[in-house]
């Protein structure tokens, strides 16, 4: 490690800020090269801490310092590179600091920067302070009234949070505009934005009878593409007062989507700033998972505007009482707008694919950390997808009404205020009655949680006992896991398919249920059901109610009986992944041990059962159809074999296209519609069904009528959820057919930049042999930029991160090239040099020859010079 400066932050460590700021008023002379910002800071001594006034501050230059209006000598203040301090000051004063900052040179798009010419800012987490001095962190909460001058020409439009209160137009061709905000918010959720923009309207009427002005402001040109996200929007703010009682404060919310943009979006107050491919979507251009992906952005953001601005985080450790309630929240907006069971199984999915190998690996942490080095690390699968596991499963636990008392509760006591993850549950506590003591051991402990179970039926007693016992494997830097209090959701499944009633063992009374939620919370438990009548198949872990890994004694029989049988349709999914895994599995040892692979045709049947069932929603097929991912199923692995597990994916693909080729081909022809593209969640089910049965076909050979359905839908298609499902299949075929289809999709999409973005992640996951040779030589393609991270994410990111059996070549060539590519991110914006590093982070779980090779690559960047604090902590994590 060269020139890098470590100093980690601890949990522990927390006090309280020394000075609390009631008020600031900002004034922006806005330039692209010299932004001359001035503060005036309303300042109270908090009396509980002494002590000065400690400012952070980051690249900016200091012009000047007043308190209450009278210049402050040099002797009264000391700066260093992260923080101006001021001793002596009254207990209530007003601090004037100006300063002046370069947001051209900004390419760690934190702070102010432009964007396509356009300012605009990302303050979370600590970006404010690259804007002024301040005391940056969460806990310290103060209306705004901010002012801002630009040149009226190119930057028309002037915008920032809250209302805007005054505007006018001034000399020099430059013009002004001012904005308050009423609600008082910590620093990390200032914005601003000024350019020229376009903007799309629209109006919400609330519950109350409020009136609310909606504007979604995009680059000129893109008016056409922002109807989704607002209807989004719309629904989601309808949602939130239905289901949560929680109503919009403000009478206007802004969206302002960039090109620029190191994350998908930002629930600044009143003005939220978008990467633009979090908005912008239109049939031509977006596909059907995009725009779902859109309307759960849309209203992750502007949920946040309760859980995270009105009620905020006390410090970072907290972020997930902000990002875990909220995801949930959108998990469950996104159930009732389209199918709930598909969008569960999408989240498992996600979080099977990110959270548990994270969980598993060297950068395993507690959804509340205790310490970090660089926050913007820490906005994570765990704070965010397993801190929504942990919300749902208290709503799990107190029901839907009690979860409702608890976040009522949460609200009547916290509003306005910077709190901590427990005060959330002590409020879910006090509302209910209950204690979740033991619950609260899922905040600090890392790792996921792997439950055995083993079952018996007493065939005398008619009595069928589950057993289990949980273990939560030792994480990185913590040892001596304790049991957790798991919520267990099971049913028993009879011999005619239908669930069984369940009546435990101590429990008599009740009766009726068919699905129970158990209280796991030893390490080892048994549940006995009584007058169970015959001897069933148990369904455990339903609607997966707890975030752990299952193993269990199913055998193939047990596992098609869940795939045709259960009535949830989450294990029901389950039982058909776990099953494709065992089987894929099996192969690899197959291939390793240099035999010859054996095509079992019994999952294929089972599936076959799953398409002739009429009743089955096509969305929830295509989900069942769908097998498991590369990277799933070697995660199973002790020792990974991304090759052996592709080649033995691949086999069983062909083996169930050749075997259900006539049903693919129904499946594909009968799907076939003749309406206008719609992106509503029944027609995305539709075409996802036969984009899957089309990757079947396409997995076969010298087919020529595979190949020509293929082509014909990337020809024909009018809409880029069927265009690009077909050019994903072309992509990965070698010679013209392939390339032919790359040129075209190029040719119709130069101009539109998020289209490209498609076009090279599709040839970044290529299977063709070079992909690697292809993805360098499109480093220098003229849509390609390292500036923009929507790039550097579709091509090198898509390529080591979702081509694994390509990342993993034993020539270690694609480590080298992520390694190179780190390098030259690290000093262009580090924040997505850090989140490019995770692939090689996973050399325990690899080959001798691998780690070696994934081990010199994370040295290699560790000898950097200059390396940022972001990359710094993520490299040497994984390596150590
Ligand atoms: N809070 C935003 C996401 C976000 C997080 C960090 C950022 O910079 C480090 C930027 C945006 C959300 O949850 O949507
Ligand atoms: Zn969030």
């Amino acid at each position: 490690m060269k020139n890098v400066q470590v100093n980690a932050i601890h949990l522990k460590d927390y006090i309280a800020p020394s000075f609390l700021v009631n008020h600031v008023d900002l004034e922006f002379i806005l330039e692209p090269k010299k932004t001359i910002v001035t503060s005036w800071l309303k300042l109270t001594r908090n009396p509980d801490v002494g002590g000065p006034l400690v400012l952070d501050g980051d690249e900016l230059r200091l012009l000047s310092i007043k308190v209450d209006g009278k210049l402050l000598e040099t002797s009264k203040y000391a700066q260093d590179n992260s923080s101006l301090t001021v001793d002596g000051l009254p207990d209530t004063c007003v601090l004037e600091i100006k300063t002046e900052i370069d947001p051209a040179l900004n390419t760690q798009l934190e702070g102010l920067y432009l964007s396509g010419g356009n300012f605009c800012t990302q303050c979370e987490a600590e970006g404010f302070r690259r804007i002024t001095f301040y005391p940056d962190r969460p806990d310290v909460m103060a209306t705004y009234t901010v002012t801002m001058h630009a040149d009226l020409k190119s930057h028309p439009v002037l915008l920032s949070n809250g209302n805007l209160i005054d505007q006018g137009v001034g000399k020099n061709g430059k013009h002004w505009a001012r904005w308050h905000d009423p609600f008082p918010k910590p620093c990390y959720l200032f914005a601003l934005v000024a350019g020229d923009l376009a903007c799309y309207e629209d109006s919400y009427h609330s519950g109350s009878g409020q009136d609310v002005a909606l504007k979604i402001f995009v680059e000129h040109g893109n008016e056409d593409k922002c109807a989704y996200a607002m209807d989004a929007l719309k629904r989601s703010m309808r949602w939130d007062e239905e289901r949560f009682g929680l109503e919009y404060d403000l009478s206007i919310f802004n969206i302002v989507a960039v090109s620029d943009f190191n994350m998908g979006a930002m629930e600044n107050k009143s003005l939220n700033i978008f990467n633009s491919k979090c908005v912008l979507a239109s049939s031509d251009t977006a596909t059907d998972l995009e725009f779902e992906r859109i309307e759960a952005i849309v209203a992750h953001e502007y949920f946040h505007n309760w859980t995270g601005n009105r009620v905020t985080c006390r410090d970072w450790f907290q972020l997930s009482l902000k990002e875990g309630l909220t995801v949930y929240r959108d998990q469950e907006f996104t159930s009732d707008m389209r199918s709930a069971p598909v969008k569960r199984i999408q989240d498992v999915r996600t979080l099977r694919a990110r959270q548990f190998p994270e969980d598993a690996g060297p950068l395993s942490h507690p959804i509340r950390p205790e310490t970090y080095i660089e926050i913007n690390n820490f906005y994570t699968a765990t704070i965010y997808e397993k801190g929504a596991e942990v919300i749902r499963m208290m709503q799990e636990i107190l029901g839907r009404d009690g979860f409702r008392k608890g976040v009522d509760l949460y609200f009547e006591r916290h509003d306005n205020q910077a709190v901590t993850c427990e005060d959330f549950v002590v409020a879910m506590e006090d509302a209910n009655d209950v204690d979740l003591k033991h619950f609260r051991l899922w905040y600090s402990q890392a790792g996921t949680p792997e439950v055995d179970t083993t079952w018996s039926y007493d065939e005398v007693n008619k009595s069928f006992t589950l057993n289990l016992t949980q273990y939560t494997p030792v994480a990185h830097g913590q040892e001596g896991k304790r049991p957790l209090h798991i919520p267990m959701t099971v049913g028993l499944v009879g011999r005619d398919g239908k669930d069984l009633p369940l009546i435990l063992e101590g429990e008599e009374g009740k009766q009726g249920e068919t699905s129970k939620t158990l209280r796991f919370d030893q390490e080892q438990q048994s549940f006995t059901f009584i007058s169970v009548d015959q001897c069933p198949v148990p369904s455990i872990n339903r609607n997966f109610s707890s975030p752990i890994k299952l193993s269990t004694t199913y055998s193939d029989d047990d596992l098609r009986f869940l795939m045709e049988n259960d009535s949830d349709a989450f294990s029901r999914w389950d039982a058909s992944q776990n099953y494709a895994t065992r089987l894929v599995l099996r192969m690899v040892k197959t291939i390793q041990e240099g035999t010859e692979l054996e095509y079992d045709s019994n999952y294929a049947q089972a599936l076959a059962r799953n398409i002739a069932d009429e009743t089955l929603d096509p969305a929830f097929l295509a989900q069942m159809l769908s097998l498991p991912s590369i990277d799933y199923v070697a995660e199973q692995m002790q020792v990974a074999d991304f090759a052996a597990v592709d080649q033995a994916r691949t086999f069983l693909k062909a083996g169930i296209a050749r075997e259900l080729y006539e049903q693919f081909l129904e499946l594909y022809m009968c799907g076939k519609e003749n309406t206008a593209y719609s992106p509503d969640a029944v027609s995305a089910g539709k075409r996802a069904i036969r984009n899957v049965a089309l990757g079947f076909l396409g997995t076969l050979k010298n087919d020529p009528k595979g190949l020509d359905l293929i082509v014909g839908q990337y020809e024909v298609s009018d809409n880029m959820t069927d265009r690009m499902a077909a050019l994903t299949l072309l992509a990965s075929m070698e010679g013209e057919v392939g390339e032919k289809a790359l040129k075209s999709f190029e040719q119709r999409y130069s101009h539109d930049t998020l289209v490209m973005d498609k076009w090279f992640a599709v040839q970044a996951i290529s299977k063709i042999p070079d992909t690697l040779g292809q993805v360098k030589n499109l480093l220098t393609h003229p849509a390609f930029s390292y500036k923009n991270p929507n790039k550097v994410r579709a091509l090198i990111g898509s390529f080591t991160g979702a081509n694994p059996a390509k990342f993993h070549a034993d020539n270690g060539e694609g480590y080298r090239f992520l390694a190179d590519s780190i390098i030259h991110l690290n000093g262009i914006n580090p924040q997505v040099a850090s989140r490019l590093l995770s692939p090689l982070g996973g050399w325990r779980r690899m080959d001798g020859n691998h780690q070696k090779m994934m081990k010199a690559e994370l040295q290699r960047i560790l000898d950097t010079e200059n390396l940022s604090k972001d990359v710094f902590e993520v490299a040497s994590k994984s390596l150590a």
